[in-house]
């Protein structure tokens, strides 16, 4: 009797232990059964895996098969050394496999880091190959085609092709030594200095795992307000360590650095860029780094920005600084990517205006192996800005794309924004200087200018939070800059219902309507923070709730004030000819449509122009009303979403369910808070009614004025 009782205690914990648990850490390398019945081909096609793993990444790409292959099928795939029956897979380069050696697939079109995927025979056996120039187009190829059975797709008569469409890709960790990070909202930073280089912490692999699988090949580890002691041998033995669980996945180590080192670390009085002793110093260092890190890929540098040291200490320009480091790096195969993220100490006429007039004159003038990173928009990773006017002037220069992966202006890990939009709309920006269809993406991936070196990077999310990045929805940010750092003419859709059915379901009654939120979470950010065009109303520092009305601070251009301008008469920047003149920075066909108020894109109306209140919209109502209107859809957008989210109750794992429920409860919450303070704010000074029917703010502005947030996290 007592054992029977036992064993119904049991029984009953059992059952109410999920089968896996799912906290997010699997991102979207869940490879969880598929239901055979429902997916017949994937028994058909996939019986048996031809062992290849000659070298550590080939290696790493059959774990990765036998992984995905065993997880999704529900049983243990075989490995042998050659097809023995159809439904083989076999992969790797002509040189790993003489099956592979023996076929013709074009390898030529694919370049050093693509691949192709087809349906084949081998030895007379219906085979899938999986084949590349290199071990890491293997790999990029194994997680593909992991991708197709994850997301259901047809697996017979396959014949993919795929090549990147840039060469660097890679994550900015704006992690520091302490492991705090600026700007992180996942928890401390992953690399945990103090262990390394003897503890190897497992994630690290699994970091790697994820960035190969959407193509990211390298990873900056340090924050861009650089610490010169990362460059120290204490330091560099610990890179060194992280480098070699990296390299195995194709993922390249970069590191900042700190203009100033050789004064910080080796005690000379200048770092001037053309003093020899300073150049001697760079030369020694980069050389120790390589016997450190031999695959190294390199340095980042923001210089001469919010207080970081740069060439212009010493009258010295970007470019020289940016060369001397090349220079160096140069005999080894790095790379320099130069941040053009600059505003000079002098009160600006215009922030937005100071990069193209710092870059500009310096077209041509820098080293083969530099690219200039450049902020998708010109102030500073807004809900939505206009692409960035130094995009199409700088043909001989290469530049490649710096956005925020992270959500500092854009609601932090709570709310849900899926940035693919954002991502996709930067990219498809139409710069019109060789005329229609110059879209930075042709820019980006060097096709319009004839780049030789392209790149992209992604200012990360990850922490060392469970899942990651902070919430669930956040990795889809990850993942998306994977994408379009691959294929920067990729569609955020698509990737967002790849994302979405690898994490969560391939249910249609999921994706469906969780895709539409994740596509429609975007604009309702820009709507309930800053809508038409506005730009930079957050609050002081933390950049977390709605500031409107900060205007005290020392320096002009931090202040939301200085970027709403608004007054009894209007609200907006005027940047056209009888403003700032930022317009102008843009090519004449560009900036025809920019300096006209007419021509403006109303979503980038403020952001150009100084509007009287009473100007007609095009949906015919005033610019107040339409304000006001925009705030309360953004509102109700979110509200919306959690309507869809909560009718998913029970197709999604419990623990994940209620996180994002109560995110999503954060989110409106905080919304609402956003629409109701910068109405109220707005309402102060435009004087004006609200439309009839909409709610007025809950508070008076006093209210949202007295809040402070000491201790929001990420701040720098
Ligand atoms: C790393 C913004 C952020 C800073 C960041 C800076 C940059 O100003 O608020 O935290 O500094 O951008 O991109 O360098």
């Amino acid at each position: 009797m007592k054992h029977r009782l036992l064993l119904v205690c049991l029984a009953a914990f059992a059952l109410s232990i999920p089968a896996a648990a799912e906290d997010g850490y699997d991102l979207w390398l869940r490879y969880r059964a598929a239901d055979a019945a429902a997916y017949p081909e994937l028994a058909a096609t996939v019986r048996e895996l031809v062992g290849g793993g000659g070298t550590p990444t080939l290696a790493a790409a059959e774990r990765e098969l036998s992984r995905g292959l065993n997880g999704l099928g529900g049983a243990d795939v075989p490995l042998v050394a050659a097809p023995t029956r159809d439904g083989a897979i076999v992969f790797g380069t002509p040189r790993s496999s003489a099956a592979i050696a023996a076929l013709t697939l074009d390898l030529g079109r694919v370049g050093p880091e693509g691949y192709v995927i087809r349906s084949t025979a081998v030895n007379g056996r219906a085979t899938t190959v999986i084949a590349a120039n290199s071990d890491a187009g293997v790999l990029y190829g194994a997680f593909h085609f992991l991708r197709l059975i994850q997301t259901r797709a047809p697996l017979r008569a396959l014949d993919i092709v795929s090549r990147p469409r840039t060469k660097i890709r890679v994550l900015n960790h704006w992690d520091n030594l302490d492991g705090h990070v600026e700007r992180g909202y996942a928890g401390q930073s992953i690399w945990d200095w103090h262990k390394l280089p003897l503890w190897l912490d497992p994630r690290y692999t699994d970091y790697a795992r994820a960035c190969a699988s959407v193509g990211i090949n390298g990873s900056v580890l340090t924050n861009v307000n650089a610490n010169a002691t990362s460059l120290t041998p204490a330091y560099l033995e610990k890179a060194a360590a992280l480098a070699g669980v990296m390299r195995t996945y194709g993922v390249r180590v970069y590191l900042t650095a700190r203009f100033s080192a050789p004064m910080e670390l080796g005690g000379l009085k200048t770092a001037d860029p053309l003093d020899p002793a300073v150049r001697t110093w760079w030369k020694a260092k980069v050389d120790e780094i390589y016997r450190y890190i031999p695959d190294f890929g390199g340095f980042l540098v923001k210089a001469n920005s919010e207080g970081q040291p740069g060439p212009q200490d010493y009258k010295r320009t970007h470019a020289d600084g940016a060369n001397m480091l090349a220079e160096v790096l140069a005999p080894h195969g790095g790379i320099v990517m130069w941040r053009a993220f600059v505003y000079s100490n002098e009160t600006p006429t215009d922030r937005a205006k100071q990069a193209y007039d710092e870059f500009v004159p310096l077209d041509g003038k820098f080293a083969d192996n530099v690219l200039v990173q450049v902020k998708n928009g010109a102030i500073d990773f807004q809900p939505r800005e206009p692409f960035h006017p130094l995009f199409g002037a700088m043909p001989k220069t290469p530049l490649m794309m710096e956005f925020q992966i992270t959500k500092e202006y854009l609601g932090f890990a709570t709310h849900l924004t899926y940035l693919g939009p954002l991502f996709e709309e930067a990219l498809e920006s139409d710069t019109l200087v060789k005329g229609k269809g110059s879209t930075v993406a042709k820019i980006v991936d060097g096709e319009l200018h004839g780049y030789k070196l392209t790149g992209m990077a992604g200012v990360a999310n990850i922490g060392a939070d469970r899942n990651w990045s902070g919430s669930q929805f956040d990795q889809a940010n990850w993942y998306a800059f994977g994408r379009f750092a691959w294929d920067p003419g990729a569609d955020s859709r698509a990737i967002a219902q790849d994302w979405l059915r690898m994490t969560f379901s391939n249910d249609a009654r999921f994706v469906q309507p969780v895709l539409a939120m994740m596509m429609g979470s975007r604009e309702a950010v820009v709507d309930y923070m800053t809508p038409l065009g506005l730009h930079h109303l957050m609050d002081t520092g933390h950049h977390y709730g709605p500031g409107p009305w900060v205007g005290n601070l020392s320096r002009a251009d931090w202040n939301p004030t200085y970027y709403h301008r608004s007054d009894a008469n209007g609200i907006g920047f005027e940047r056209g000819p009888k403003g700032s003149g930022a317009t102008s920075q843009y090519s004449p066909q560009a900036a025809a449509r920019f300096s006209d108020l007419k021509k403006t894109p109303e979503n980038l109306l403020l952001w150009f122009h100084h509007v009287p209140w009473d100007h007609r919209m095009s949906s015919g109502r005033t610019l107040w009303d339409e304000l006001v209107l925009h705030y309360t859809h953004g509102v109700e957008v979110v509200s919306q979403m959690r309507v869809s989210w909560a009718a998913q109750q029970g197709r999604v794992d419990a623990e994940r369910f209620a996180q994002v429920a109560a995110f999503l409860a954060i989110q409106e919450q905080e919304a609402r808070w956003w629409r109701d303070a910068c109405i109220a704010y707005f309402q102060s000074i435009s004087r004006r009614p609200l439309p009839a029917g909409v709610a007025a703010p809950a508070q008076p502005l006093e209210y949202y004025q007295s809040l402070k947030f000491p201790y929001a996290p990420g701040h720098g």
